[in-house]
């Protein structure tokens, strides 16, 4: 579908969903896909149907366009009131302390990262909410895992924080939907790439900050080796992804865990080597830390057929398409 094809239908969508009252609560909208998705839900449903929350008010278009909510995704009260407060029927649970930052703090990780999934579960075990968008990773693949086009259903042994909390989530999301008929419904995303938002703690971050350091600096140390291959992800299109499966017919989604979502995959010198065609004078070091293992650990490209024939997705954004949007956006 083009985004022409993609704007029509989102126009139809929206005068339907007005009229189904479907009312959105995003838990995390303040973070780097929660800013985006918000920005686009308001578009389609209406800034009165969407509500964002987050740990802290900041200054910016999330809190100053629209409803917005202080809400700890760990209180259960808190949401419960926001949710019979504004008649919520669908929750998208943005919030989760990404792979390098859970390192830091594997016990707040595994807390934030399963309590908060819990309270909405159980909000729509006991049908107070309708549909609940979860985000898993490919963080819960792990080094037994074959690398190269990793399958939907493979080997599964996460070594990492991060990457057990999404893998533990995958399976209550099942469970959740098997034995009480709750709606969930959830992606894999590979390492996503925005220029309005700066991403949080993940290791697929130097994929945003090469850009940021080639325009402002012309040079960029990566804390990634220069042949470490990973699947990613231009923001348009996982936020794209998060729509469509929602708005997907429920029996159309089979995979009730979580589905792989395939998009570009390259290394630090691909990358460096697409920047270079705009800007030629960049130039890229190499200094590996910590993170080095947690990538070494993950998959290096995703086989998403399962999503292609269960909602019809399909990425739109190569590497050559999101370097010319990214410079074009961030100079
Ligand atoms: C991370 O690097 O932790 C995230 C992810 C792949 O889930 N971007």
């Amino acid at each position: 579908m083009t985004h022409k094809d993609f704007r029509k239908r989102y126009l139809c969508l929206q005068q339907t969903n007005r009229a189904m009252n479907t009312k959105i609560l995003i838990i995390g909208a303040c973070g780097q896909i929660g800013t985006e998705l918000t920005k686009k839900l308001r578009n389609i449903y209406g800034v009165e149907n969407v509500i964002a929350s987050d740990i802290r008010k900041l200054n910016n278009d999330v809190v100053n366009e629209g409803i917005f909510e202080v809400v700890n995704a760990l209180d259960f009260n808190q949401i419960e009131h926001l949710v019979e407060q504004y008649q919520v029927t669908d929750v998208y649970l943005m919030a989760a302390l990404l792979s390098a930052t859970a390192e830091k703090n594997p016990a707040f990780a595994w807390d934030l990262n399963m309590n908060s999934l819990f309270h909405v579960l159980n909000l729509a075990k006991a049908k107070k909410i309708k549909k609940i968008f979860w985000p898993s990773s490919i963080a819960v693949f792990g080094p037994t895992t074959p690398r190269h086009n990793t399958p939907q259903y493979t080997i599964m042994e996460p070594s990492t924080v991060y990457g057990i909390s999404k893998q533990s989530g995958e399976r209550w999301c099942e469970y959740y939907h098997n034995i009480y008929g709750v709606d969930v419904r959830s992606i894999r995303y590979p390492g996503l790439i925005s220029w309005s938002t700066e991403p949080g703690g993940g290791t697929t971050d130097y994929a945003v900050d090469i850009y940021h350091k080639a325009l402002e600096n012309g040079t960029y140390e990566c804390f990634l080796s220069e042949e470490t291959a990973l699947p990613m992800m231009y923001m348009d299109d996982a936020i794209r992804a998060t729509i469509e499966i929602m708005q997907a017919p429920a029996e159309n989604i089979h995979v009730r865990s979580s589905y792989n979502l395939g998009g570009v995959s390259f290394t630090p010198k691909e990358i460096a080597q697409e920047i270079k065609k705009h800007i030629p004078s960049f130039t890229i070091t190499y200094k590996p830390d910590f993170r080095q293992k947690i990538a070494d650990s993950w998959p290096a490209s995703i086989d998403d057929t399962v999503a292609q024939k269960d909602w019809n997705w399909k990425h739109e954004f190569d590497l050559a398409a999101m370097t010319v949007d990214m410079i074009e956006h961030l100079k």
